[in-house]
């Protein structure tokens, strides 16, 4: 069911599924303010959907996931536009990091900047050979401007981060792998099956224990272990108030029977 009418993206939902699909393939996708603004949109109305549990993000095109801020736009910006430009960049990629739901990138192409930023704030990363990472701003005279110093050095580790941020360079699917940038490389025409497939195995789980398992692990990146143990701790008791848990653990003890 495609749902709400875009400029920019296109959204289907299938029941616990969402599909975005980030729509400017002539500009490989990049992320302009109007662009940035509907993903906020849809973001927030998806966060709203209490069925939904999982949200796949790819790029339309043969070409791009997405291929970083738009550059055109972003070149006569004054200091203040661009500051109010990464403040809406950052809401965006928080709004998916915090997200209830679990987001899935599906990477059909370049990841660049900006586009490797939106897949670095997604839960998981799924790629194709044909996909390309990387965080060319510094050869473009700006830093990287949605979060890539922060969640790439958390994610890949502050060497690896580095030499991509510093460097500027792109790599491929494989040495994205090989890193940690992503979670697995699939073949082209496989990727959004694969994304499907993958969703399907959270998707079977309970609601809640899921939600709840993406927030611990986050809250403790951000907080440190002390602080995440205990938000694990809180969860996991919080976990005895639902439905699901006493069916689940029944339904398992009455098949062992
Ligand atoms: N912005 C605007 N247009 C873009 C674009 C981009 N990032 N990337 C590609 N395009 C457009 C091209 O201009 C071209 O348009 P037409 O000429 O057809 O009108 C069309 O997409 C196809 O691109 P190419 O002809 O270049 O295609 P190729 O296959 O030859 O090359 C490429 C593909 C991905 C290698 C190349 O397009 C490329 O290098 N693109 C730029 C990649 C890049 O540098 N991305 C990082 C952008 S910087 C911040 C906020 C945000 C950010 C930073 C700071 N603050 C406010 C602090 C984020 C910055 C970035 O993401």
């Amino acid at each position: 069911m495609v749902i709400l009418d875009y400029k920019y993206l296109e959204l289907d939902k299938e029941g616990k599924l969402a599909i975005l699909k980030i729509n400017r393939p002539e500009a490989l996708n990049a992320l302009n303010k109007e662009l940035l603004k509907e993903l906020r949109e849809a973001l927030e109305f998806l966060e709203e959907d209490n069925e939904l549990m999982v949200l796949i993000i790819t790029g339309a095109g043969e070409k791009a996931f997405v291929a970083g801020a738009d550059i055109g736009e972003m070149k006569g910006m004054s200091p203040l536009e661009a500051r109010e430009f990464a403040k809406l960049g950052n809401s965006v990629f928080s709004l998916i990091e915090k997200s209830n739901k679990v987001v899935i990138a599906a990477v059909n192409g370049y990841a660049l900047g900006g586009g490797n930023e939106l897949a670095l704030a997604c839960d998981i990363r799924l790629a194709t050979q044909k996909s390309r990472f990387g965080q060319p701003e510094v050869g473009l005279g700006i830093t990287a401007g949605f979060g890539g110093t922060q969640r790439l050095t958390k994610l890949v580790g502050a060497g690896r981060a580095k030499e991509l941020l510093l460097t500027g360079e792109l790599i491929g699917a494989e040495e994205a792998f090989r890193i940690g940038l992503v979670n697995k490389v699939v073949s082209g025409d496989q990727l959004l099956e694969e994304a499907r497939k993958l969703a399907e195995r959270i998707i079977k789980n309970d609601p809640l224990a899921v939600k709840l398992t993406k927030s611990a692990v986050n809250f403790g990146l951000e907080e440190g272990i002390e602080q995440g143990l205990f938000f694990e701790t809180n969860s996991f008791a919080l976990c005895f108030s639902s439905e699901g848990q006493r069916r689940r653990m029944e339904a398992f003890l009455e098949k062992n029977k």
